[in-house]
């Protein structure tokens, strides 16, 4: 017998741990752009799981890459070697020009260890005093939820509570070059700037045209490194490869996340020099599931999906048509009063409305006209399809976003 959805939305009430409040829908099924409920209900996914089915939701080559291979072996640790590693390791640091990788399975693991080597590179390169290294970050930054993530946050629905936390880690603005400039001026310990080239979480926020490439001569003029967490704008879904592409610079460590799956499990990676990564020595970083060959599977074809299917060139194309749609409907309701964004990342601000109405009831409306996107900070819905979208899906799904909102009450 079908159970109804509330079946399952109490199940996981009573026995999961209330750290989200999911949109009230439960997902039974989903393919390329859509999703179904456990109704049959078929959903225009908008989220993409927070850009992490950037190639579309089960993929058939990526599932089929993960089917041969957990037919085969899917984790040997890393006290031994495998076929599938080293392998991937070439493909991944070709793919985006650098020396080595380190693997690792979530975003927030890709965070850490990129702040771990930064501060090793730190003492052993640059010469700063031992325990003394910092690494800089952006207000509005959000790169994981672990205490050395939260340590990093202004945002107190990250950090309030959790004390005490991590020492080493100091603010500046995002977007603001003359504070990056003054931070490096009055503090030569700091080993590295780590910063999203659009933040996600804070509601899809692009900086000024130029930032990027003036954040890395800053840092290359000061002896300081970038690192770009592209766990969310990365794997095409700002319409380039990385969104560091659109100003042409490359970062000193690359993080990635998400998307480097597929969205089947949890793949995540650092790349860097030789110089940055060898400041690490065997036995001292490293995780179970870290470079299992499962993964190394999984992401070379989830990789390769990316360049078959140009996916960044449609993300550009589909971005352009959403945002024009969404400027038209700028015209015709005061209701939106922003829309911003690159590629397939984009963002709407939504005014107060009804009796204090807020961007969550939008997105409940959109639900029931078939299309699935959720909130963030209040009042900005986020809407992240996947980059398999096509030019009439994409005119459907803002149809959908058009009539809800012109029919809001
Ligand atoms: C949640 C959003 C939140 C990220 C960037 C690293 C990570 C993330 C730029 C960590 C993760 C996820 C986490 C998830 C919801 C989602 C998210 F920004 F994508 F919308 F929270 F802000 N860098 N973002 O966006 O990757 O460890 O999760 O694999 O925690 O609610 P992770």
């Amino acid at each position: 017998m079908k159970e109804q959805a509330s079946y399952y939305i109490e199940l996981e009430h009573h026995y999961g741990a209330h750290n989200y409040h999911p949109i009230p829908v439960v997902i039974e099924k989903a393919a390329g752009i859509h999703v179904w409920d456990t109704d049959g209900n078929c959903y225009f996914d908008f989220l993409s799981a927070y850009s992490a089915v950037n190639q579309g939701h089960c993929h058939p080559k990526i599932v089929q890459a993960m089917i041969d291979q957990a037919q085969k072996v899917t984790l040997t640790s890393r006290a031994f070697h495998n076929n599938l590693l080293g392998e991937y390791e070439k493909y991944i640091c070709n793919y985006f020009g650098y020396d080595k990788v380190l693997p690792m399975n979530t975003g927030v693991e890709g965070g850490e260890t990129a702040i771990k080597l930064a501060r090793r590179w730190g003492y052993q390169v640059k010469g700063i005093p031992e325990n003394n290294a910092e690494v800089l970050f952006v207000e509005g930054n959000f790169w994981g939820r672990t205490m050395a993530a939260i340590s990093s946050s202004n945002d107190p629905s990250s950090y309030a509570g959790f004390g005490p936390y991590m020492p080493g880690f100091s603010l500046i603005p995002y977007n603001n070059i003359d504070a990056l400039e003054q931070a490096f001026k009055n503090n030569p310990n700091i080993a590295a700037f780590m910063f999203e080239p659009i933040q996600g979480e804070a509601g899809v926020v692009v900086p000024d045209a130029g930032y990027l490439q003036k954040v890395r001569a800053l840092c290359s003029q000061y002896n300081v490194l970038m690192i770009a967490d592209e766990v969310q704008t990365g794997l095409c879904r700002t319409g380039k490869l990385l969104a560091c592409d659109h100003e042409q610079i490359k970062p000193d460590l690359l993080i990635l996340g998400k998307a480097l799956s597929g969205g089947l499990l949890p793949v995540s990676a650092v790349l860097a020099s030789d110089e940055i990564m060898l400041t690490i020595q065997p036995g001292e970083h490293g995780s179970t599931y870290g470079g299992n060959p499962l993964a190394c599977a999984v992401a070379i074809a989830a990789l390769e999906v990316l360049k078959d299917e140009k996916l960044a060139e449609n993300a550009e194309k589909m971005g352009e048509i959403f945002r024009y749609r969404m400027q038209q409907l700028m015209q015709k309701t005061n209701l939106v009063s922003t829309v911003r964004g690159k590629g397939l990342l984009n963002a709407i601000i939504i005014q107060p409305f009804g009796d204090n109405k807020t961007a969550w009831d939008v997105c409940l409306k959109l639900k029931e006209h078939g299309l699935l996107a959720k909130q963030t900070h209040g009042d900005i819905i986020r809407f992240a399809p996947p980059l398999v979208i096509n030019e009439s899906q994409m005119h459907q799904a803002c149809d959908i976003i058009e009539q809800t909102l012109l029919n809001l009450h």
